[in-house]
């Protein structure tokens, strides 16, 4: 944001850093699948009044809300509306990649006297003849550092718009500050001041704004979006697709603990490891569950429940135990019966696909990559392949 001078973006970026390396609580951190503790999944079809859900109707307009809701009070914090003053502005525009791909900058402004703003960096196959599915998300280290610097690993522009796809994203630090000790520099000290929302939920808003910019762009086709991740940002990405049911697809990328993982596997990060660490990514709630996984109302099950019938891809790495590999496809493989409310198939298989083996036959995708905690060609590859299959008809 335009107020945040360029020291403070600096000391968020190694506060952050630090925060990374800090080693997890006392709290023993498990990592042997024969202690995880017995715990009882919580089922997404039974509604909060102890009734059974019966049919996709209920499910969309009764039990989904009510989960959000859930999540929204006990965990995130509850996301604001779009802003009045929100405009857009195209900053730049030029051809790259040889010619293929258009590459354009869009100031999201959030107020009507421009105060307030953050960038979206697009890139789009050049001369499509027709409105194209997207992807969106936030990163890490600032739109520059994707093209030229420390993120260009994780958003391969050119094999992305060779598919087809247009991607966007925008910076994390830009949107909200990632740092506990400053949480008055982003969104949050201006825009629905004094409401209870995390980073998580001040991240997951500004995806919700890069849909309002593609409703105004003829060249994406905006009931097409799928919104990703990775780690911190894929939980963001799944809070965001909670709770916007515009995005057509969610993709979660090593998502891990307050993301795809089953919490009641307390399995590599748990509540305390996390509200602990990271308290300002939730809302003040939260606080009250740390080594208490099963008194939440909920598992992250539940809150992947809420994207049916819309398609969700989970993708885990082997080396990535502190999120919880599997976790993670207990989770997506548990939505199979949510799925059937819409006649739509889940997971495909019903074992844990062996690494670098996606499962991608129905409406729930799941891999787990050889390697380590990031976001690949491999990934990419395989959301390409499955949003190609929902998203292009
Ligand atoms: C870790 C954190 C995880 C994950 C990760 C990341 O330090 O414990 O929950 O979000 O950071 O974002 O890379």
């Amino acid at each position: 944001m335009k107020f945040r001078s360029l020291f403070f973006a600096l000391s968020t970026a190694c506060v952050a850093a630090l925060l990374a390396g800090v080693p997890a609580s006392a709290q023993e951190t498990n990592y042997d699948e024969s202690k995880v503790p017995s715990y009882v999944l919580p089922d997404p079809l039974v509604m909060n009044n102890g009734k059974a859900v019966k049919s996709a109707r209920q499910w969309t307009r009764k039990r989904a809300p009510e989960i959000v809701e859930t999540f929204a009070d006990q965990m995130y914090g509850h996301i604001p509306a779009r802003p009045e003053g929100l405009h857009f502005k195209l900053l730049s525009k030029e051809t790259v990649y040889g010619g293929i791909a258009e590459r354009k900058v869009v100031r999201a402004f959030l107020d009507k006297g421009e105060e307030h703003w953050f960038d979206i960096l697009i890139h789009l196959p050049a001369g499509a003849t027709k409105p194209v599915p997207a992807f969106a998300g936030i990163n890490f280290y600032g739109n520059e550092a994707t093209i030229t610097g420390r993120s260009i690993g994780s958003w391969p522009y050119e094999y992305i718009v060779k598919s087809g796809f247009c991607v966007a994203t925008a910076w994390r630090d830009e949107i909200e500050p990632d740092d506990p000790k400053n949480t008055d520099k982003g969104v949050r000290s201006w825009y629905n001041k004094g409401g209870d929302w995390g980073a998580i939920s001040a991240w997951a808003w500004a995806l919700s704004r890069i849909l309002d910019y593609f409703e105004t762009d003829p060249a994406v086709d905006a009931s097409k979006v799928a919104v990703i991740g990775h780690s911190r940002l894929g939980k963001t990405a799944m809070w965001a697709g909670a709770c916007d049911p515009r995005f057509a697809l969610v993709v979660s990328n090593d998502s891990g603990c307050c993301g795809a993982a089953i919490s009641r596997r307390a399995f590599g990060e748990t509540f305390e490891v996390i509200a602990s660490r990271f308290p300002h990514w939730f809302c003040k709630n939260f606080q009250k569950y740390k080594g208490r996984e099963n008194d939440f109302p909920g598992d992250q099950n539940c809150l992947a429940a809420t994207f049916a019938p819309r398609p969700f891809y989970v993708a885990s790495a082997t080396e990535d135990q502190w999120a919880d590999p599997k976790g993670e496809w207990i989770c997506a493989k548990s939505l199979t019966p949510v799925y059937a409310l819409f006649g739509k198939k889940g997971l495909g298989k019903d074992t844990m696909p062996a690494p670098d083996t996606p499962d991608m036959d129905g409406s729930v995708g799941y891999h787990i990559r050889t390697g380590g905690h990031a976001l690949s060609d491999y990934d990419w590859q395989n959301y390409l392949a499955f949003a190609k299959r929902h998203l292009v008809k």
